[in-house]
């Protein structure tokens, strides 16, 4: 323990690293554990979509369909990573960032009969075997949305042979990256595959029925329970999860009626997903506020799904006020008033803090976790070669400090990544909105580090020099 001296020093010298973003002196991020970084999807970044084999995937289907993506933006170019990834990870070993999540292309590394594609895997191998080389940590996950289309042709996550496909998909990339990669995550945000994709239609593939749904979630579940045992037998020494968009609801009044309004917001968006991971079940709840659309189960997949986690990843962005509908279920109500950011969304650190102290309250055997996205989108622009991207660094802070309340409240929390690393194609929202902490110029492919990058990178380097 310090003494009471040294103790004083030491808040002295964090003080006068003051700046809009360094943590206080008392913050769980200055442990040197507490692991920062930043991250990217396949799709969002890559582009060379034709490219050395790589089959189209559902996303090459829907953004190039007339009214789908705005401005009928597509990933074939995107940050064109796929040609400059060197740089890309120069760029993250350069701000000193000590994790980097990305996704992996599945229509890049196998073909239609699943064999696998050669060029696709050197792909990934490079890259991981270049970010080692940089003392980079690497979590890498599986499906970031972009499904074969082929897959998609027969059924895609309404057809349950899609969950074999992905564990046979999950057992080459294991085999051949085992060694090269810290954390595996299978999925990507399901709720975002599930709802968006098959139950309104806003994502690809786009189809819109209730029914669909739940049974596309059933059947992603199962991909990810499938996928564990297979993942730990073939690369044992790295960590297995998966990675969930969490949603705060809060409700619009202590009603009884807007309590449970808020309650069901966070059934639908959270217990959906959760619950059969770590409770082995889908919340009842769920089916009163959609009767119905009870997904086919067949025996042993429940067991299957709750497979044993090391980590659970955590996506949060903003929260969402409701009340009851008068009816069974929930209506929005934005508040008035309140921070946006470019995407619309509230800024509202507490939902962070109150959803990770609330599932550490539900789930007794809940795994440590990692917030493997948070950030948000501004319009931002580059002035004499600068972004300042102020409401960003702000936006960071406060959701750092959620996270540091909700260590101190007991959640074990192990690490933190930048959504995202640069900016990039923000699915049915194109390349309008910009999410990332370094600036791209989709004209040029030219990056610029903003602001926020900037003072992330100084304090990695302050508590660095602390060790
Ligand atoms: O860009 C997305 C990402 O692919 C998944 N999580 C939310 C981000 C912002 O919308």
């Amino acid at each position: 323990m310090a003494n009471d001296a040294s103790a004083v020093s030491d808040a002295r010298s964090h003080q006068s690293l003051a700046d809009p973003f360094t943590p206080p002196a008392d913050s769980s991020l200055w442990h040197q554990n507490f692991l920062l970084g930043a991250a990217t999807a396949s799709y969002q970044i890559e582009g060379a979509v034709a490219e050395d084999g790589r089959l189209p995937s559902i996303w090459d289907t829907f953004s190039a369909t007339p009214g789908k993506v705005l401005a009928g933006d597509t990933g074939a170019v995107a940050c064109d990573h796929y040609h400059r990834w060197q740089e890309d990870v120069d760029m993250l070993a350069g701000l000193g960032l000590e994790a980097y999540r990305l996704s992996i292309a599945w229509p890049r590394v196998m073909g239609a009969s699943g064999v696998p594609n050669r060029k696709g895997i050197d792909f990934y191998k490079r890259l991981l075997a270049r970010l080692k080389e940089k003392g980079i940590a690497t979590s890498v996950t599986l499906y970031h949305w972009d499904l074969p289309q082929h897959l998609e042709d027969r059924g895609g996550w309404l057809n349950r042979d899609t969950a074999y496909r992905f564990a046979d998909y999950a057992d080459l990339m294991s085999r051949e990256l085992a060694g090269s990669v810290d954390a595996w995550a299978t999925l990507n945000e399901p709720w975002c595959s599930a709802y968006l994709g098959y139950g309104n239609g806003h994502h690809a593939p786009g189809l819109a029925d209730g029914r669909f749904a739940t049974q596309a979630m059933h059947h992603l579940l199962l991909a990810h329970g499938l996928a564990v045992p297979v993942l730990r037998a073939n690369d044992p020494a790295s960590q297995k999860g998966i990675v969930a968009n969490m949603g705060r609801g809060t409700a619009n009044s202590d009603s009884a009626a807007d309590q449970r309004a808020a309650h069901l917001f966070e059934v639908q968006h959270n217990a959906w997903i959760l619950d059969p991971l770590l409770k082995g079940a889908y919340p009842r709840d769920l089916f009163e506020l959609w009767p119905g659309t009870e997904p086919l189960v067949l025996d042993g997949d429940m067991q299957t799904i709750a497979a044993p986690l090391d980590f659970l990843g955590v996506n949060y962005y903003f929260r969402t006020n409701l009340a009851s509908d008068g009816a069974h279920g929930f209506k929005e109500v934005p508040p008035e008033g309140v921070e946006r950011t470019q995407m619309g969304w509230e800024v509202y650190p507490d939902g962070l803090r109150d959803l990770l102290i609330g599932f550490r309250n539900t789930y007794a055997n809940l795994p440590p976790i990692y917030i493997t996205e948070n950030g948000m989108a501004s319009d931002d622009k580059v002035t004499d070669g600068q972004v300042d991207d102020t409401q960003r660094i702000a936006f960071l802070k406060r959701h750092l400090a959620a996270v540091d309340q909700a260590i101190k409240a007991g959640v074990d929390v192990r690490g933190y990544f930048l959504w995202s690393l640069m900016d990039n194609f923000e699915w049915a929202f194109g390349y309008e909105r910009r999410f990332g902490v370094v600036h791209v110029d989709y004209a040029t492919q030219k990056r610029t580090i903003k602001r926020s990058a900037e003072l992330v990178s100084k304090f990695l380097r302050e508590r660095k020099a602390r060790v």
